[in-house]
Order: C-alpha cells, then structure tokens, then sequence
C-alpha cells in the first residue's frame, strides 16, 4: 500500500522549521538564516520514497505583522493549518512556553488535524532538561506524539519521518519522483542571492531586502547559465552597506549566492549583481506582490 499527504511545518521564526525540511529532502530548498522572517512565503518540498510521498509546506515563523508584507507572510503561515494531513510544531530548546509558542498552541487547538511537536535543537540540550521539556508538552494534552530532533545534525530526523508515515493514509503519488520542490528556478536562485544578504549584512536592513531575477539564460554552446539580478533595499544608507567598501560586501554576496546556485542547478553560472533603492516597498502592495508574495 502506498500512502502519501500534506504536511505543514508551522512554529515561531528561528525554530528551525526551513532546516529541517532541507534535512529531509537533502537540498536547500528554503534558505536558511539565524535571523527571524527569512522564510517568506510556503514553499512546498516533496519527500518521496518506495513506500511513501510526503508533501511538507514549510511556512513563514508566526509573529507579529508589522506591514503589507508581514500580513502576508503570517497569513501564508496560517493558511497551512488548513487543509493538511498533520501539522509539525516546530520548537526549540526553550526551557519555557513563551507568548509566541503559547499563542500558535492555542490556535492549534481549534483544528481538527493531528499534531506531533517536533523538538528542534537537542543538540543544545542536556538529557535532563530534554526529559523536563518532553514532560512540559505532553502536559498541553495536544500532541499525538512528541519527537525530539536535531535538523542541523540530522540527528532523530529518520524516525521523524517514520511517525509522519505511520500516520498517512492510503493515496496516491501526487508528484513524480524526481521533484523536490514546487519552487521554480528563477525563485530559488533569487532567495539563495536573499539568503548571501542574510548572512552578509545585519541588523534591520535584511528585513527589507527583496531579489529579483532580470535575466536567467543558458548559453547555447556553453554549460553557462548567465544570471543577472537586482537586490532592492529601503534606503541609500543601506545600499551603501550592502555595496560595502571597495564593493567588497557585495563580492561577497555574489560569490557565496554563485556556488550555491552552481551546485543547485549543476552547471556554470555567470553572476551579475545589483543594488537599488525601493523606499518603503513593504508597504507598498504593488511591490510586494511584484517580489512574488502574493497568494
Ligand atoms: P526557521 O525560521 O524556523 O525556518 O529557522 P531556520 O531553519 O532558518 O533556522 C534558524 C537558525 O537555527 C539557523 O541559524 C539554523 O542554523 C539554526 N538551527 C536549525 N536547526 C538547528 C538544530 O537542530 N540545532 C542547532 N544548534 N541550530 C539549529
Ligand atoms: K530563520
Ligand atoms: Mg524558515
């Protein structure tokens, strides 16, 4: 019997939510930062095996809308309560429920779905307070099973999954074999040129960075993909910080997005970056469903 569904990985930002669907499909399908509100928009990533098909759709974290874009982004998140199979709820090593994990356990109180918690980050963690933190969630009387894991390790990912089978029922192969993700190209090296700016760049200015693809083209002869892309910020400021000195911030950015976007798409790239100013594009709609954050 083949059984196949839909899963969606909810949870606060930081959590781990975007490592662990990569972990599972063995690509880096959703770019991954230490800062909250990378993930923007549900990307699907299909996990498929002899026995099984597994749809994860890995959301933005929950929190707090500040502009068009953070609505857009929560309701993305919520959406993915709905219409799923089972839902992961994502935590990590925190020794307490928190007002952000409290507020999505008692959104998750209203569906129907069934839940497991996955706890994220055991590698930080002593086995002791590993069981106090088990015994914390299980008195939520919410989840159908609690399984502790480390995304970044690997580590208890395998019986993971092996809890998400046992719970799927009979149904069909919806995606072929060979597809991981429901992401176009063109988006996942835009987010890879995101995710460079993520790590390149700090405080405030990543969270109004958007990409945008302008030109994505193989050469006819040549294993050569010739790529050029547009990272817009908020302010002149911020450019000039992305930019860095001598433009060496922006080499960076551009060499570290290259190799990524060479070993994903298994070919040469040919990387041209550059930086635009866009005031205020989060509260822009125009802007913000024009980046692709739009449902
Ligand atoms: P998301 O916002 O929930 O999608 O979280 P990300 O997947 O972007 O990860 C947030 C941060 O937590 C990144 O710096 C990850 O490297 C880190 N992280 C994710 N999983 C683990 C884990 O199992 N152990 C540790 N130590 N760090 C992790
Ligand atoms: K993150
Ligand atoms: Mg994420």
């Amino acid at each position: 019997m083949f059984k196949s569904g839909f899963v969606s990985i909810v949870g606060r930002p930081n959590v781990g939510k975007s490592t662990l669907m990569n972990n599972v499909v063995g690509e880096k399908i959703a770019i991954m930062s230490d800062k909250p509100q990378t993930t923007r928009n549900t990307i699907q990533a299909v996990y498929t095996d002899e026995k099984c098909q597994i749809v994860f759709l890995d959301t933005p974290g929950i929190h707090k809308p500040k502009n068009k874009l953070g609505e857009f982004m929560v309701k993305s998140a919520t959406d993915a309560f709905k219409n799923v199979d089972l839902v992961l709820f994502v935590v990590d090593e925190s020794k307490k429920i928190g007002p952000g994990d409290r507020k999505i356990i008692e959104d998750l109180r209203n569906i129907n779905t069934p839940i497991v918690l996955v706890l994220n980050k055991i590698d930080q963690l002593e086995e002791s307070d590993l069981f106090d933190l088990m015994k914390m969630y299980h008195s939520e009387k919410l989840f159908k099973e609690i399984v502790p894991i480390s995304a970044l390790k690997g580590r208890n990912v395998k019986e993971l999954l092996k809890v998400i089978q046992n719970s799927l029922e009979e149904g069909p192969k919806y995606f072929p074999d060979y597809m991981i993700t429901d992401q176009p190209e063109r988006v996942l090296v835009s987010e890879l040129i995101r995710e460079k700016v993520l790590h390149y760049v700090h405080d405030e200015i990543p969270h109004g960075v958007a990409v945008e693809i302008e030109k994505m083209k193989s050469r006819k002869d040549k294993e050569i993909v010739d790529v050029s892309a547009v990272i817009y910020c908020e302010r002149d400021s911020h450019k000039g910080i992305i930019i860095g000195k001598n433009g060496r911030k922006l080499k960076g950015i551009g060499k570290a997005a290259r190799e990524d976007m060479e070993l994903l798409l298994g070919s040469q790239i040919n990387l041209q970056l550059w930086v635009k100013v866009k005031e205020n594009w989060r509260n822009l709609q125009n802007y913000v469903s024009n980046f692709g954050y739009t449902d």
